[in-house]
């Protein structure tokens, strides 16, 4: 009975444990005072229950600056968070993700310039991992950057995948407010493979770079991968799939989410989508409510590492797919907004698209009506940046024009955390219109 009960007090201990990167006290993570200085530390004692609160500042993996293999890993039943101004706030507890950023940075040998990419040669493959975790590893309000899982497929299986995020096995964290910033790799800022399905809510993917699947890329995966009220901008991959290359066997679901100025070189400004589809492996995006605009075949400053004889704008390519209240739109000066089939026609209901009836034969169908947005490449004149306003504008025809019924069902809430449906009939797009300003 006595060890029954320890061991349920073992079980069900649940303690805050501190990260500050500049206290100088006990380091023992029981305080904002002892805090430890170092993430990996509070990681590695943390056990099922435990909260890692991260004060503002940058973590890399490990002080070793040639240890390219070390990482920050998921734990079941340990939620990290970041934000917190830490000590050197007034008040440490104090939460606030963009005034206190915490950054989990792959710069492990302190060298990162902007003007050079080849400083993110011997950074952290990748930033983060996670293997075989269940739903209850926990990652929000960090921003995680600077990974670099090499440039291209001269490197082995792991190297190239995942820069800012891996995650393989039959894992399923859940990722919340969280960025990924300036992470390179083969395939993705975030790999996913091996039955893994980890739902993101409330991500920013930007300045990303790949060969496939500059933002995410899915291998493999027979499990359901949610993306809710995400936003993807300024990513590129060099092949296929701007923000997303999926080859999947599964469903990659993404609900209010918003694509701007991504950019691929082979097919794909904003998503690819190679799985197929005779029945052994089906692969399904399911869109609700999410927006397109200016993803683009671009003048690249890296060269792509095929030659595309033809540029063909912002192309969403998948097979059997289903794709509700949404958005494919670019500027009308611009190459066509199109979407290219794979192997069947996705259903697509109530949304605002160009089309391309045939492979091979582009046909862009001018939308019926300007779709309206307040000001799409906002106060600085450049497209895929904050100041962006890709909400419908007065008198906008995407207003009210979208279906309520809905599978998935519609979400409580629209991109800006407003209510989802307003006047009674959900509008098309990731954002719903609440009265001019
Ligand atoms: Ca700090
Ligand atoms: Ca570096
Ligand atoms: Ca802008
Ligand atoms: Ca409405």
């Amino acid at each position: 009975m006595l060890f029954l009960l320890t061991t349920l007090c073992t079980l069900t201990r649940a303690e805050v444990i501190y990260v500050d990167d500049d206290v100088v006290g006990a380091n023992d993570g029981s305080s904002w005072i002892d805090a430890f200085t170092d993430l990996q530390d509070a990681i590695t004692v943390a056990q099922v229950g435990d909260e890692i609160r991260v004060a503002q500042g940058i973590y890399t993996p490990t002080q070793n600056a040639f240890d390219r293999d070390a990482a920050f890993e998921l734990k079941d039943g340990v939620t990290i968070l970041g934000g917190y101004a830490g000590l050197s706030g007034m008040y440490p507890d104090f939460r606030h993700t963009e005034f206190f950023t915490t950054i989990l940075s792959g710069d492990i040998d302190h060298n990162d310039l902007d003007i050079d990419p080849n400083s993110r040669a011997g950074n952290s493959r990748h930033v983060v991992v996670c293997m075989d975790r269940g739903d209850t590893a926990v990652l929000e309000g960090v921003t995680i950057s600077g990974g670099y899982a090499g440039n291209a497929r001269t490197h082995n299986y792991s190297d190239g995948r995942g820069g800012g995020l891996y995650c393989r096995g039959g894992c399923s964290p859940q990722l919340v407010d969280c960025v990924f910033s300036d992470n390179e790799a083969g395939s993705g800022a975030v790999y996913i493979n091996g039955g893994s399905h980890p739902v993101f809510t409330r991500c920013i993917w930007q300045d990303n770079y790949a060969n496939d699947g500059g933002a995410i890329c899915v291998n493999r995966s027979s499990y359901l991968i949610c993306l809710n009220h995400c936003i993807f901008r300024r990513n590129v991959a060099a092949r296929q799939g701007g923000a997303i290359y999926a080859d999947i066997m599964g469903e990659v679901r993404m609900v209010n989410c918003l694509f701007v100025a991504n950019k691929a070189g082979g097919s794909g400004g904003a998503i690819s989508c190679n799985g197929s589809n005779d029945g052994t492996g089906r692969s399904v995006f399911n869109l609700l409510n999410c927006t397109f605009y200016g993803n683009t075949f671009p003048t690249f400053d890296h060269p792509p590492t095929n030659t595309v004889t033809q540029p063909d704008g912002s192309r969403v390519y998948w097979s059997d797919s289903v794709i509700s209240n949404c958005i494919f739109y670019n500027e009308p000066s611009e190459m066509a907004v199109s979407i290219q089939f794979g192997r069947s026609e996705p259903l697509i209901i109530t949304s605002i698209y160009e089309k391309e009836l045939e492979p091979g034969h582009r046909r862009p169908i001018p939308p019926a009506h300007d779709v309206l947005f307040v000001d799409p490449y906002g106060n600085d004149g450049i497209l895929g940046t904050k100041d962006d306003d890709l909400r419908p504008a007065p008198g906008s025809p995407v207003i009210d024009s979208g279906t309520n019924q809905t599978n998935p069902p519609l979400p409580a809430v629209d991109l800006d955390s407003n209510p989802r449906i307003l006047n009674g009939v959900v509008d098309i797009g990731a954002f719903e219109y609440a009265g001019p300003n």
